[in-house]
């Protein structure tokens, strides 16, 4: 229940890896708060054990919880707890809960159960997938022949929230509008950019009003998933680093982004970030295929003194090869840039198929 004793109302916010869903997220939870008073708490999700996402939530001042080691699909009763735990921590009007960018089957995994087993706690928006435009026309001419899941994903949706807008022309938004009628028919579409909100608004309306996810699920059981999910290689790390000298944080990160850029094709890096962080500043930085970008967050741009590092990569790649390239590229930047760091914590693995707690058709 909600501060007004009302079902929590839920934003599931589906789209691929670096679509732009933590963004989109932390920007909507900025202007519930500062522009209509409501709060909002988020739940951040990942294969890996140490999350980007979650740092940068909690450092842009939300309430985070996270699920690690799989999709909250595969792991619904602690998807359900840690709701449950954001409701009494803070009782939030609103949670936004963003699934691994390689979720499948949200609707009758997550959406569904939700309903139907807490309509009283509970009450689900509809469907929301992000989309990268820049994404979404790399499939459009045919430079990627992977879209299986995006695809999927995108057959889910009940809003479509078409992102990164500023990267693209006119006529290419054209084109991609007429591929979202045809794979998409029935979703609302929302276009919109994180730089200059366009139609922000509209994502806003949506989260304030009463509207309901109405979608039924749509039964894609494809045994290529799971073969899809395994060519990804996930590596997260964290490291405490220290530097008697001044370090120039959006060097040192671009720097890193970079390295990784030299040591695999585009296509083939889904999403890598990274933050560095002190008691006074703190940056973030992807890259998603070749398009790098900071993401600043606050405090200067110099970092003295100690603090950390989190690094989280999901590249296609055995396991063992990004492990190495990874460990390489950051021995390489701690000498470059004259930043001690020490290894707190690594993992690096394919994930293995797994299978949803619940998976409800109605
Ligand atoms: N140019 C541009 N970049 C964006 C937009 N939305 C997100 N990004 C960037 O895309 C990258 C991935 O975003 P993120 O929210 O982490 O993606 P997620 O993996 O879906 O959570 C980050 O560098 C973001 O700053 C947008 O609308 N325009
Ligand atoms: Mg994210």
């Amino acid at each position: 229940m909600s501060a007004n004793g009302e079902p929590t109302r839920f934003l599931i916010l589906g789209g691929f890896l670096g679509a732009g869903k933590t963004t989109l997220a932390v920007n909507l939870a900025k202007a519930m708060r500062e522009r209509h008073d409501k709060s909002v708490a988020i739940i951040t999700n990942d294969q890996g054990d140490v999350l980007v996402d979650t740092e940068y939530t909690k450092d842009s001042g939300f309430d985070v919880q996270e699920v690690l080691g799989g999709c909250f699909c595969a792991n619904f009763d602690e998807f359900v707890h840690n709701a449950r735990s954001l409701v009494s921590m803070g009782r939030p009007d609103i949670i936004i809960a963003e699934p691994i960018g390689t979720s499948t089957n949200i609707l009758a995994s997550v959406v569904a159960p939700l309903k139907s087993l807490y309509p009283d706690e509970f009450n689900v928006a509809p469907l929301c997938v992000v989309v990268d435009c820049l994404r979404a026309l790399s499939h459009l001419d045919g430079g990627e022949k992977e879209g299986l899941i995006p695809s999927h994903q995108l057959r889910e949706a009940e809003v479509v929230i078409l992102s990164k807008a500023d990267r693209v022309t006119a006529d290419q938004m054209k084109a991609i509008m007429g591929e979202l009628e045809r794979t998409a028919p029935d979703a609302e579409v929302i276009v919109t950019s994180s730089l200059d909100l366009r139609n922000f608004d509209d994502i806003l309306s949506l989260l304030l009003s009463d509207r309901h996810s109405e979608k039924l699920p749509v039964g894609d059981e494809n045994r290529n998933f799971a073969f899809e999910k395994a060519k990804l290689g996930w590596y997260s790390s964290t490291y405490t680093v220290n530097s008697d000298e001044r370090v120039d944080m959006y060097a040192l990160i671009s720097d890193t982004m970079k390295a990784v850029a030299k040591q695999y094709e585009p296509r083939s890096i889904a999403h890598v970030k990274m933050v560095l962080s002190s008691e006074e500043a703190a940056a973030k930085m992807s890259l998603v295929q070749e398009s790098m970008q900071v993401d600043g967050i606050h405090g200067s741009r110099y970092f003295k003194g100690s603090g950390k590092m989190v690094l989280n990569a999901r590249v296609e790649s055995p396991p063992n090869r990004l492990e190495n390239v990874m460990r390489g590229i950051v021995a390489e930047m701690a000498i470059k840039h004259s930043l001690q760091v020490e290894l707190e914590t690594e993992s690096c693995f394919a994930p293995r198929p797994e299978s949803p707690s619940h998976y409800l058709f109605e």
